[in-house]
């Protein structure tokens, strides 16, 4: 049933595209074919999950092979400073979708697979603005970003969710890999879920007589470091509690073959109208599953092997827009959610196994860090026989993307917290943002020209659980990233002009801070 309307959306666009008003349908050039309307170019973001910015061999990796987003990188824009717009995911995702800060969202943090959608369904937001605009919109991979309104069904449809925030079609993971419910679901609907083993979710207590990771040891084919000790599936222990739906849960190993399928299926099927395919795959986020074909193929272990098999899948996905015709016609957007992390709750050998791997290359920090390998991640624009290739330096942001397509495609938005960098994105200008508010769970810092500002933090300095430097100090710091990329001199007490300056600038764009905060800085 689910299928059908995939099956009838080609018929019932065919039916609406025939009229007269569709004089600048299809171009067909005679050598190459380019479908699609040059006025309405397709969009694709292809958006990983912790990629670090060292992870990608065009952004400086030596141990670890991506040709795939290399030939990306080497053939499009590759951004030197391009920003998600937190070190976390929902954040991110959030920011990336709305064109909105996601610090001004009290929601927008790490959420559990039973939260609310945090997209307000009135908020513009990319599939919308380019649904707006005649475009089919798309999301297969990972959602993240709530769904329902709270104690959801996961046995009826589930909503809201991306349909109702713009997207004509979703298929998804609700929340990460690592959560419950470990299934996936087609325009709200749990795909293979069966009538009489309904799904139950609960993050805070168990169902009776379930084994977990806490209590079951002797069932994991994969232990738990911290976190991750509830209910197992496929012999690894997840974050939150699942009963029932044994028929609908998905496989790991097969969860990337799964996305990039349906991620070409999703382009074949609307390659004939202008669409938007937000491509979310899950990689290289924990738990780390290669399929067995690509397990030790990278040398470093599971974290290593997924990113490999990251790689080969964006390869098999551009093959397949290379085969329909579309490569000259759409702009691929490529980047990660946050920056890298090692160990993040399992025993996977990530750390291990990672030899002389930097996955966050020259910069401090890494995911859910405040230092520049936070939210600093590969970024790379892609057209063919469009965009030029070229290294840019330009300060990009993802939550820049929705007023830059927006452009692109001959249209403006509320007014959102991202730019219009459409030159930039496209590379015929250098010219990027003036300043940056950059966040990390919860905590915000400054940054402007070539300078950092972070606030001071009262946390602890370093997460000891997954040993990054989360960029927490009791005093201010300021770095010159343009002297001291790896953010190791401080300058605030050397420049207390420049510092004074760049926290006016920061108290005005972020607001009063909090009275802990004002107080360390009248200390
Ligand atoms: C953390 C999880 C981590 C990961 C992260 C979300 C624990 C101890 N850690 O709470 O494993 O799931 O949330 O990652 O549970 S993100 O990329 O989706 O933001
Ligand atoms: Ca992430």
């Amino acid at each position: 049933m689910k299928y059908t309307h995939l099956i009838l959306a080609p018929l019932i666009l065919l039916l609406c595209t025939c009229g007269p008003a569709s004089e600048s349908q299809v171009v067909t050039q005679s050598n190459s074919q380019t479908v699609g309307q040059a006025d309405k170019p397709n969009v694709i973001f292809i958006y990983l999950d912790d990629l670090g910015y060292g992870d990608v061999g065009a952004y400086g990796a030596t141990e670890l092979k991506t040709p795939n987003i290399d030939a990306l990188a080497t053939g499009g824009v590759r951004f030197t400073n391009g920003y998600a717009s937190s070190a976390t995911c929902t954040p991110s995702r959030y920011a990336l979708l709305t064109g909105i800060y996601p610090w001004r969202n009290q929601d927008a943090k790490i959420l559990p697979g039973t939260a609310p959608l945090i997209i307000d369904t009135g908020q513009i937001t990319v599939p919308k603005m380019l649904k707006n605009k005649g475009y089919h919109t798309g999301i297969v991979g990972k959602w993240h970003l709530g769904l329902g309104t709270g104690n959801v069904n996961w046995n009826e449809r589930v909503s809201p969710g991306p349909n109702e925030v713009g997207f004509d079609y979703g298929y998804i993971m609700a929340a990460t890999q690592d959560r419950v419910p470990t299934v996936y679901l087609e325009d709200g609907y749990v795909v293979g879920l069966e009538k009489d083993d309904p799904i139950e979710i609960d993050y805070k207590n168990n169902y009776p007589g379930q084994p977990t990771g806490k209590d079951n040891p002797e069932l994991l084919t994969m232990k738990w470091h911290h976190g991750h000790n509830s209910t197992i599936v496929n012999g690894v222990p997840r974050i939150g509690f699942m009963k029932g739906g044994e028929k609908a849960k998905w496989s790991d190993v097969d969860m990337a073959d799964h996305f990039l399928a349906y991620a070409q299926r999703y382009v074949k099927e609307h390659k004939e109208e202008p669409f938007f395919l937000y491509y979310a795959l899950q990689q290289p986020h924990v738990p780390r599953t290669p399929h067995p074909r690509f397990v030790g193929t990278s040398g470093l272990g599971p974290r290593g092997d997924v990113i490999v098999e990251a790689d080969w899948c964006i390869g098999e996905f551009m093959t397949t827009l290379r085969e329909e015709g579309l490569l000259e016609n759409t702009l691929i957007v490529l980047t990660s959610d946050n920056g890298p992390v090692l160990n993040d709750g399992y025993y996977d050998n990530a750390v291990e196994k990672n030899g002389s791997h930097t996955s966050a290359g020259p910069l401090r920090g890494g995911k859910y860090s405040l230092f520049e390998a936070g939210t600093r991640v590969p970024f790379i624009t892609y057209w063919k026989g469009k965009i030029e290739p070229k290294v840019s330096d330009a300060l990009v942001c993802q939550m820049d993307l929705l007023s830059s397509i927006a452009a692109l495609v001959e249209t403006t938005t509320d007014p959102v917290d991202g730019q219009n960098l459409l030159s930039a994105f496209m590379g015929t200008s250098d010219q990027g943002r003036e300043e940056l508010v950059i966040e990390a769970t919860s905590r915000t810092a400054l940054r402007e020209g070539d300078w950092i500002m972070i606030p001071p933090y009262p946390g602890h300095p370093v997460n000891k659980q997954v040993n990054i430097e989360l960029g927490n100090d009791k005093t201010y710091q300021l770095y010159n990233l343009k002297d001291d990329l790896g953010q190791q001199t401080n300058l605030a007490e050397a420049n207390p002009e420049k510092l004074a300056a760049m926290v006016e600038a920061f108290e005005a764009i972020r607001g009063v801070q909090t009275a802990e905060t004002h107080q360390l800085k009248l200390e």
